[in-house]
């Protein structure tokens, strides 16, 4: 019973000027706010199932210039600390990241309105990742499903309605997007999408080698495309969250490492939802430039 509580109460969201996070990132938001950034921190930032576990390995692979071993010697989740991270009596996000040797590579689901304040007043470089929306909705609530410490879902058709209104965590995919793409030439900021990722892994995996500074050759480059393939990634479990507890993660409602696709939309949005969707979106994102691919 008291299991139950307690994770009913972890499922709670709260929310911080209209954002809707986890209630015990909001209970710590005071140390978040805080947190000290420094000049040579890399942050990796993205909307919730954009491509985050992605671009932490590849990021990481590039750091270790290749070296599988050196990258497989914790999961994912511990190799960059994650700065709105709260979950007493487990160290905090802000915490890890305080204890880390310099350069430091962090990540964040959050948007640029509630990014710690240091971050900007030490301009640090932000590597940003995008994922078209309806993927993102289908792969948002594909995990919301099995993630027992999130706000179940409901149906599809309930989830929707929800996504569109952002009352998820970490708020509107829209205004996340549109507030990293509007100021990406005012601070350093590499913006990749999952899409091209996908299309041309190599090609994006050169521009976040030539951001973070470092010089890889050709077999060093074609080794991190393989040991970044989906397939390869859902094989790990350094990687496919095989290691977090049923009690936290479900694999068998649905796999972390799911599908990894572009389009998988296709087969969950039906027409109506699917022409509802468009106008909607072309409502919030008008103004920006930003364009996404939608099928590969
Ligand atoms: S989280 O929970 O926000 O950190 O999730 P995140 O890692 O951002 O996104 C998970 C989705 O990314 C897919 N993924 C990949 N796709 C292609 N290639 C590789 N290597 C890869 N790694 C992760 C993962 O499968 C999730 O998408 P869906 O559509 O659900 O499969």
């Amino acid at each position: 019973m008291a299991m139950t509580t307690e994770l009913g109460e972890q499922k709670q969201l709260k929310e911080v000027a209209g954002i809707p996070l986890q209630a015990t990132t909001v209970d710590n938001w005071s140390q978040i706010q805080k947190f000290e950034a420094k000049p040579d921190d890399l942050l990796i930032c993205t909307y919730p199932k954009s491509g985050t576990t992605w671009i932490q390995e590849i990021v990481d692979m590039i750091e270790h210039n290749g070296d599988v071993e050196k990258c497989q010697q914790v999961i994912i989740q511990h190799r960059h600390p994650f700065i709105e991270w709260a979950r007493p009596p487990q160290p905090s996000g802000v915490e890890k990241a305080s204890a880390m040797p310099s350069p430091r590579i962090l990540r964040t689901h959050l948007p640029t309105q509630l990014l710690p304040p240091s971050f900007w007043e030490n301009n640090c470089k932000f590597l940003y990742v995008a994922r078209n929306a309806k993927d993102c909705m289908v792969s948002y609530y594909h995990f919301q499903r099995m993630n027992q410490i999130l706000p179940d879902p409901g149906t599809w058709e309930e989830y929707f309605e929800t996504f569109i209104s952002g009352k998820v965590p970490w708020g509107p995919w829209f205004d996340h997007v549109k507030g990293w793409w509007e100021i990406r030439d005012r601070y350093e900021i590499l913006f990749l999408f999952f899409e091209d990722m996908k299309r041309n892994l190599k090609h994006e995996i050169q521009k976040v080698v030539h951001f973070m500074g470092k010089n890889l050759d050709e077999t060093v480059l074609d080794k991190i495309v393989q040991e970044t393939s989906f397939e390869k990634m859902k094989e790990n479990p350094l990687t496919n969250r095989s290691t977090v507890p049923k009690s936290i993660l479900d694999q068998s409602i649905s796999p972390f490492m799911r599908k990894g696709t572009v389009g998988d939309w296709k087969n969950h949005f039906t027409v109506s939802q699917n022409e509802r969707f468009d106008q909607i979106y072309r409502e919030k994102m008008e103004g920006t430039s930003i364009k996404f691919c939608m099928d590969l």
